[in-house]
């Protein structure tokens, strides 16, 4: 039995190829791949002398042989083949373990040029993986370092012999690679700006490439998708940013639905939004209370007061570790979805005894919130939507207001505790579902109106939800996510007893908006941006 090792990571490939020639199998090799065993004392052949052909063109042609294809692509089942084989003096490659040109990793780096990026598209190797997985009958293929202590297993117990469905799945991997590879390179040069690349300077790239290939991989099949007679799974990008849902660890609970991954990424980018120690409880994918405190007990407290009603049943997340005391709390109320950066073991000891309450942890370590690198980091800084028989893609909605961007528009001016409450209310409008107006007093949401078609009933409803939960929205802070398009939506707040508010601004009849709150007393601010979400 033959094996081909071409690696550009030689990462466990010396203890790999030591252990195949344990086994008897013979070793072939490229130039640095051949040298690093060589070097360990293996017995190896490159695969230079197996073609007879020197390598050449700085490595470009190492492998494109028909010595090296032959060898992959011959069935042993057809006597014609065989025949053919040993007619041209050829041998047969049984085992070929190969990893590609590092293109993704270099791409990444700063300062890339395209002609470093263009060196790094490796050729011999996708076209050998290709070969030896479309002849998956009769050849195995690695490519990822990850699978040689499992081949090797079955190696070692099957006395030199994988079964046909270890083959085949490798097969599968190995396509997978090679088309996540492709894609990688197309989305690449399809974001390049052609005139700006030079020798020495990286290319300027666009956000969004020709051809959008944006590559997902399956984390698991779902039992159903929004309603029981739908089907689903779930997928992550091929890049995932740091501290996004799909990064989660599930550390206890019933397996996650559909909804509950959507309700989940909803609160958990609402949660990460805040410095302080947060709370952020959802409801069908809107937030139904969303708190400031001092710790995490504080925080969770002051959200569920907004709405213990909706609560129930809720995905609640925390931006900062949850602790005994916290968790006790939480455990009061029915949970679907729990998630945090750190539980500590005792509040990890109080979920126990709710088996079926899952616990997500999601490190925000590195998690960077600046639209610009959003490309290099993959599509999933990016907002994507499906449409029928299309996809509708934009950056995500993470603009962060500066209080240098505030415009006071009244005569009265907000006072710095009113400020604050706006910035938080702000925040929170961001994640509710248009039209959304948001009461907001003492760091904790008073009110939630959401998803309505009209603005005026998300601010009847935001009122309505105050007085179901008893809280009294006098000296409260409103964020509308849109401006106001007539004054009426206005009133209603302002007859509830808020006496201030913050919106974009931007109508046609701003000024009698700005009028009503003038003769009505209240500090108004435009903030200048939008935050629809549909
Ligand atoms: O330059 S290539 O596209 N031309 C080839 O013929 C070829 N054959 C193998 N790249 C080629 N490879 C790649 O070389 C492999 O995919 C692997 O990544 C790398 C291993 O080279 P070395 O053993 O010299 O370090």
């Amino acid at each position: 039995m033959n094996a081909l090792i071409s690696v550009s990571d030689k990462t466990g490939v010396t203890e790999f190829a030591t252990a195949l020639s344990a086994l008897g199998i013979k070793l072939l090799s490229t130039g640095g791949t051949a040298k690093l065993l060589a070097d360990a004392g293996l017995p190896v052949t490159e695969v230079a002398e197996v073609t007879r052909f020197p390598e050449m063109l700085d490595g470009r042609v190492k492998t494109l042989h028909p010595a090296v294809h032959g060898g992959l692509l011959a069935r042993r089942d057809v006597p014609e083949h065989m025949k053919a084989l040993e007619e041209h003096g050829i041998g047969t490659i049984d085992l070929l373990v190969v990893n590609l040109y590092p293109f993704e990793a270099t791409v990444a780096k700063d300062g890339c040029t395209l002609a470093d990026a263009i060196e790094n598209i490796d050729i011999g190797g996708p076209a050998m993986v290709r070969s030896a997985a479309k002849n998956w009958r009769h050849v195995a293929v690695l490519t990822d370092a990850g699978q040689y202590e499992g081949v090797l297993a079955e190696l070692r117990a099957g006395e030199g012999r994988l079964s046909d469905a270890t083959r085949f799945a490798l097969a599968a991997a190995a396509f997978n690679r090679i088309s996540d590879y492709d894609a990688a390179i197309s989305d690449y040069l399809s974001s390049i700006d052609f005139s700006s690349a030079s020798d020495s300077q990286p290319p300027t790239r666009g956000i969004f490439p020709a051809h959008s290939n944006g590559r997902f991989v399956k984390l698991q099949d779902l039992r159903y998708g929004e309603n029981p007679h739908q089907h689903a799974a779930f997928y992550r990008d091929m890049y995932p940013a740091p501290g996004s849902l799909v990064t989660a660890e599930q550390l206890q609970g019933k397996e996650l639905s559909y909804n509950n991954i959507a309700d989940a990424d909803a609160a958990w980018e609402c949660v990460k939004q805040f410095t302080a120690p947060a709370c952020v409880i959802v409801k069908h994918a809107n937030p139904c209370g969303v708190a400031v405190g001092a710790d995490a007990l504080q925080a969770y407290s002051k959200a569920f007061q907004t709405d213990p009603t909706s609560a129930f049943g809720g995905i609640i997340a925390f931006n900062v570790a949850v602790d005994e005391q916290a968790a006790q709390q939480v455990s009061k109320q029915f949970v679907e979805v729990l998630m945090a950066p750190e539980f500590t073991p005792e509040a990890l000891a109080v979920f126990k005894a709710k088996a079926n309450v899952r616990v997500l942890r999601i490190s925000l370590e590195g998690v960077q919130r600046d639209g610009k690198s959003a490309w290099a980091r993959g599509l999933n800084a990016m907002d994507v939507k499906r449409v029928g028989s299309g996809l509708l893609m934009q950056t995500s909605d993470n603009h962060e207001l500066a209080l240098s961007d505030l415009k006071v528009v009244t005569q009265l001016k907000p006072t710095p505790e009113q400020m604050e409450d706006l910035l938080f209310a702000w925040k929170v409008a961001k994640f509710v579902k248009s039209n959304a107006i948001v009461f907001c007093k003492d760091g904790m949401t008073m009110g939630v109106g959401a998803g309505q078609m009209s603005r005026l009933d998300s601010a009847r409803i935001a009122s309505i939800k105050a007085q179901h939960a008893s809280l009294s929205l006098q000296g409260s802070a409103v964020a509308s996510d849109a401006f106001f398009p007539f004054r009426d939506g206005l009133d209603v707040v302002i007859d509830q007893g808020a006496t201030c508010v913050i919106q974009p601004g931007g109508s046609m009849r701003d000024q009698e908006v700005i009028d009503a709150a003038n003769e009505r007393g209240v500090a108004m601010v435009f903030s200048g941006v939008r935050h629809f979400r549909h």
